[in-house]
């Protein structure tokens, strides 16, 4: 099977983490490069974890530096879930290498403008970096074959009631790119409040027993204390948000999805950050979003713990 090329931009991040592993682990993509997103935690923090990530996994591609904030708003960082670090918990390694000169909308141009194929494009944190590539570079987009993100959500929200945590970041970057015409699959809340990890799962990907899985583990025991005192609806469980958007890649059948018109609300009194998804096609507009909403919890489970295995 031909390897996906992508290009993740991410905030590490827990869960952007284990987004990471399942990319690598899988053996599924050809990942041209790994770009960082201020979000999580700040840019110097989000950058320096993915370069410690990507030497504990033993992976090294080109990273890029992203925006320090978001394009017209003050950054806001989810230290609350993710700690001091942004990935609070367990020992990581010092990297062994450093990021690209250039910065992140120009590094990812540079490829897409390389390459004799497009390029999915996986955003798992705010779409600062993303938004900036398609308005400074519109003549590019032909080269992204989809944008296949974390965020949003079609009834909920957990930064305000209807707000997710990425969209609401930097709201104004998520307009952008929900209207720039590139094919869009969005997991939000919806489905990833039901890619739950339990104390078991972890149990088991500490079981697998390299140091991918014990760091994976350790992680996941520190993330999921925030879920544990402040979301006692998902019983124990985890919501394991990032890795949804590179699993869909490998196995959409895995998944449930709607095709729909989706816009972002960039003004609303309590509803800025929302995503705006016509799930019963009310407006009749042609759909730019395949939204996902549900997914096979236990497969799901099962690609992550193949996956870590398949590390160091
Ligand atoms: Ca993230």
């Amino acid at each position: 099977m031909d390897k996906i090329p992508i290009i993740i931009d991410c905030d590490p991040g827990h869960d952007d983490a284990l987004m990471l592993m399942l990319a690598f682990g899988s053996g599924r993509f050809d990942v041209k490069a790994v770009s960082t997103s201020a979000g999580n935690q700040t840019q110097d923090k989000t950058l320096g974890n993915a370069l410690k990530l990507l030497t504990l996994i033993g992976q090294r591609v080109p990273v890029f530096r992203g925006a320090e904030k978001p394009l017209h708003r003050e950054l806001i960082i989810a230290d609350y879930v993710h700690g001091e670090t942004g990935l609070d918990g367990p020992e990581l390694p010092v990297p062994t290498f450093e990021q690209e000169s250039t910065p992140a909308a120009e590094g990812i141009a540079h490829i897409l403008e390389a390459s004799s194929e497009p390029i999915t494009i996986v955003p798992t944190g705010p779409l600062t970096n993303i938004a900036l590539l398609l308005s400074t570079y519109p003549h590019l987009k032909h080269k992204i074959k989809r944008i296949s993100l974390m965020g949003g959500g079609i009834f909920r929200g957990n930064m305000t009631p209807l707000a997710e945590f990425n969209i609401y970041a930097d709201p104004e970057a998520a307009a952008i790119v929900f209207e720039s015409g590139v094919p869009i699959t969005m997991c939000g809340l919806d489905v990833t409040h039901k890619a739950l990890v339990y104390a078991e799962d972890i149990a088991r990907f500490r079981a697998i027993g390299n140091q991918t899985g014990t760091v994976a583990a350790g992680l996941l025991d520190f993330f999921s204390k925030f879920y544990r005192e402040n979301r006692t609806e998902l019983h124990g469980g985890a919501a394991l948000h990032d890795p949804c958007a590179i699993a869909w890649l490998m196995d959409p059948e895995m998944f449930q999805s709607k095709s729909c018109y989706v816009r972002v609300e960039t003004q609303g009194a309590y509803t800025t950050g929302a995503t705006v998804v016509d799930f019963y096609r009310v407006l009749a507009q042609k759909p730019n979003v395949e939204v996902v909403y549900d997914l096979n919890r236990e497969r799901y489970i099962d690609l992550l713990a193949t996956s870590i295995a398949a590390l160091p």
